[in-house]
């Protein structure tokens, strides 16, 4: 096909380490506190689980993120920033990186641009869509770990293809739902698979 592909990258979770981030620094500043390892991670909010494991480490968890440094200290997942500079420069395609801001403003939005300056290139700062309503976000194809992306459009234009993380990786399969394994796996012919 001719017609310009356009792809929304989620950053958390799919280009950026918020687990491992997330887990290291919270055994930095609570080291006598229980903790959750990856392998053990069910369901997308770390800090209901947090809640689960003990009433109080909710709030503990959500410190974590609130700190300043965290969102710009996280690493890159492997193969992501390779990935998505690549997927960037692919004839007809348009890629943005598609990302929901916690609510605490303090430092989050700050950071995220400045991680995707870092890592990605001041070119990406043009590509940020910073949202918590991904649905209203027209494009082909979302690429995020989250389960279920919902908001104010019922129908929203893009297909989710869940990437998979320590979170959702024990899901059972969706036959109505695609995933991308890692940045190992193919994403290009995910993508060539909308171009019809
Ligand atoms: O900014 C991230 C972290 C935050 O939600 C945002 C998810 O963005 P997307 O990946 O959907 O773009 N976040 C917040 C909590 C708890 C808040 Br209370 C959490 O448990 N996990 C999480 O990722």
């Amino acid at each position: 096909g001719k017609k310009r592909l356009r792809v929304l990258v989620d950053m958390d979770g799919v280009i950026a380490d918020f687990e491992g981030g997330f887990l290291k620094k919270f055994r930095a500043r609570y080291p006598n506190e229980p903790y959750i390892t990856l392998e053990d991670r069910r369901g997308f909010w770390v800090s209901t689980q947090y809640g689960h494991l003990r009433s109080d480490l909710c709030e503990k968890a959500i410190s974590i993120w609130e700190t300043k440094n965290f969102f710009i200290d996280l690493e890159p997942l492997p193969g992501a920033v390779v990935a998505v500079k690549e997927m960037s420069k692919l004839e007809n395609t348009d890629v943005f990186i598609c990302t929901s801001p916690i609510n605490n403003y303090n430092h989050c939005p700050y950071e995220k641009y400045a991680w995707i300056e870092k890592h990605l290139g001041c070119e990406f700062l043009e590509k940020v869509i910073l949202t918590r309503d991904k649905t209203v976000v027209c494009a082909d194809l979302l690429i995020d770990d989250k389960p279920d992306i919902s908001g104010a459009e019922p129908h929203p234009a893009w297909e989710h293809v869940l990437f998979t993380a320590c979170h959702n990786e024990h899901l059972p399969a969706c036959r109505w739902r695609r995933r991308l394994h890692s940045w190992q796996d193919d994403w290009r012919a995910l993508l060539d698979s909308k171009r019809q």
